[in-house]
């Protein structure tokens, strides 16, 4: 089928009338209109009830986004993914986060490997080492059993990793310790090991190309640190293991390739969290756990892959997610699980929406003519509700929001749960339906006080509703965040699976870093801005050190 560009597809311009009509109208309107809304405007899957009844649509809404993302040939390029096509075409790479999940009996050949034969094999490997680890059979260079695993990597080799790590923590092995380096500041790393003995400790060095600048600073002292304190280079080889398509690289750092996991081109950085970038999650849960995990991730791939578009939860969010972006204009998206554990979910989310589809390109290489991905951020509730929650009530922008919450606590303690639930649905109720002048003052609210306290309303949430957080769970929510960014990233034409625009800084850097080290003052032939930089950096840097300092 032919795509045409985004703006001269039929339903496109069909929403922009539509749009028009939308625009002036208050949810409080929407609601009285059309009270049996919040039965309708839900969908659910693999344990996630979805109510996007308060975003700013209609039944005609849905229908004509549906209708885009059928135009936009959806079905299409989702089954291209899913068969391994080169969809990743600035890359000329398949796109296989999928096949990380896939079962054992399942089967995908792609440039003739069946691929999910190798995504088994190293799952075994994994549940292996990691059977070894966690009952003490693996022991350390004094003999001594791991009780610390120290997980090195950056973007996609540590967001997804952190974020299951906390997440799932209440499964967890709570007698084994877990911690993530991934800045190049080596505050991360020395604040990272301080405690640990490190006859005990295990480094996971997570990288899928071995030769991220940041990773392999951390790993090298990583590596002295531990020969330091065991005082034998030979201590190596039991403490240190590898994740990695690159062998040769693994081999040239001194990692024992029989201690490197494997995962491959296809996988990713950021929608690698269930590859063996996972190993730190299988030592903190098991490889039951992780297993249970990529099971979730699979139910909601299926879900994806076979439900029809208007009850497609992934569908549903990402169709909602470009009405928000080039219709209203909205640019920001927060994030907010009301629930601890996923505290790092809003940073995970962040590089997956953003590194995915922040893009200007089409797929053909021309410059987009409407916006793409927004930006991510959040924080748990109900924390952001005692700081950054004014704004998204009364500022001047407007910010929809993802609210994440379950219906049951995994540390069930008095009122607590309730209390925080409470506050999921009374945020999304005050955002959509507001406070106006009339309700103040039937209040009997003091006249000085009512232009203030007036709430304008009209802002859409989408409240996503689990039983419980299980690795199971998790897997799904993840899975359905992926698919609802392959959604928005189809119907802008982009490539969400590449990320060329971390490269240039890269490679500036490596420019700066001998002017910044060398002994005397370099010729700086950079821009006038830099060039004070550099100097006033290099002096700072000469000054005495102020006492109590190093
Ligand atoms: C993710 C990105 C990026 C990547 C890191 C680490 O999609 O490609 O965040 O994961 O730059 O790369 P390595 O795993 O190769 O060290």
């Amino acid at each position: 089928m032919t795509v045409r560009p985004l703006r001269q597809r039929a339903a496109w311009t069909a929403l922009e009338a539509h749009y028009a009509q939308i625009a002036p109208r208050h949810l409080r309107e929407i609601f009285a209109q059309d009270p049996h809304r919040g039965e309708r405007l839900r969908a659910e899957a693999e344990g996630l009830y979805l109510d996007y009844s308060k975003n700013r649509v209609t039944d005609e809404t849905m229908r004509l986004l549906m209708e885009l993302a059928t135009e936009s040939g959806l079905a299409a390029r989702r089954d291209q993914m899913f068969r391994g096509e080169h969809i990743n075409v600035s890359e000329d790479r398949a796109v296989l986060h999928v096949a990380l999940r896939m079962p054992r009996d399942a089967s995908l050949i792609v440039d003739g490997i069946d691929v999910v034969a190798q995504v088994h094999a190293v799952l075994d490997r994994m549940t292996a080492f990691a059977t070894r680890v966690r009952s003490g059979q693996w022991r350390g260079h004094t003999g001594r059993p791991i009780t610390n695993v120290v997980n090195i990597g950056i973007g996609g080799s540590d967001l997804g990793p952190v974020m299951a790590y906390e997440a799932l923590r209440f499964y967890s092995r709570r007698d084994l310790t877990f911690r993530f380096v991934s800045n190049v500041d080596a505050s991360d790393f020395v604040e990272a090991v301080r405690d640990l003995d490190a006859a005990e400790t295990l480094f996971i060095i997570s990288s899928k190309t071995f030769g991220t600048l940041e990773t392999l600073t951390n790993a090298h002292s990583a590596r002295s640190w531990l020969i330091g304190q065991l005082g034998d280079e030979s201590a190596v080889a039991q403490h240190f293991v590898a994740v990695s398509t690159n062998a040769a690289k693994v081999a040239a750092f001194g990692i024992d390739t029989a201690n490197m996991f494997e995962f491959w081109d296809w996988v990713g950085g950021r929608y690698s969290m269930d590859s063996a970038i996972g190993l730190s999650t299988m030592l903190a849960i098991g490889p039951e756990g992780f297993a249970e995990l990529l099971a979730g991730f699979h139910a909601m791939d299926e879900h994806f892959r076979t439900a029809p578009f208007a009850q497609n939860l992934p569908v549903l969010m990402g169709m909602l997610a470009v009405w928000n972006r080039d219709f209203f204009g909205f640019s920001t998206v927060g994030v907010m699980p009301y629930d601890n554990y996923l505290k790092r979910l809003p940073a995970y989310l962040q590089q997956l929406t953003m590194e995915s589809n922040g893009k200007h390109v089409t797929l053909e290489g021309t410059t987009v003519a409407y916006q793409t991905g927004p930006i991510y951020w959040g924080e748990p509730g109900t924390n952001g509700q005692h700081s950054f929650y004014q704004l998204i009530h009364q500022g001047t922008t407007i910010v929809p929001l993802d609210l994440i919450c379950f219906a049951k606590s995994l540390n069930p303690l008095g009122e607590h749960h309730d209390i925080l639930s409470s506050n999921v649905f009374a945020q999304a109720q005050a955002l959509a339906f507001g406070r106006s002048e009339e309700e103040l003052r039937d209040e009997g609210v003091p006249e000085l006080e009512v232009a203030h306290r007036v709430m304008e309303g009209n802002r859409p949430t989408n409240v996503l509703m689990g039983e419980v957080l299980t690795p199971r769970l998790l897997g799904s929510l993840i899975s359905l965040y992926e698919h609802s960014v392959f959604t928005q990233g189809t119907v802008w034409g982009i490539d969400s699976y590449d990320q060329w625009g971390v490269e240039l800084g890269k490679v500036l850097a490596a420019e700066i870093i001998p002017e910044l080290e060398a002994p005397s003052d370099p010729v700086l032939a950079h821009d006038s801005s830099t060039k004070a930089l550099i100097e006033h950096y290099r002096a700072l840097k000469k000054k005495e050190v102020p006492h109590g300092a190093h």
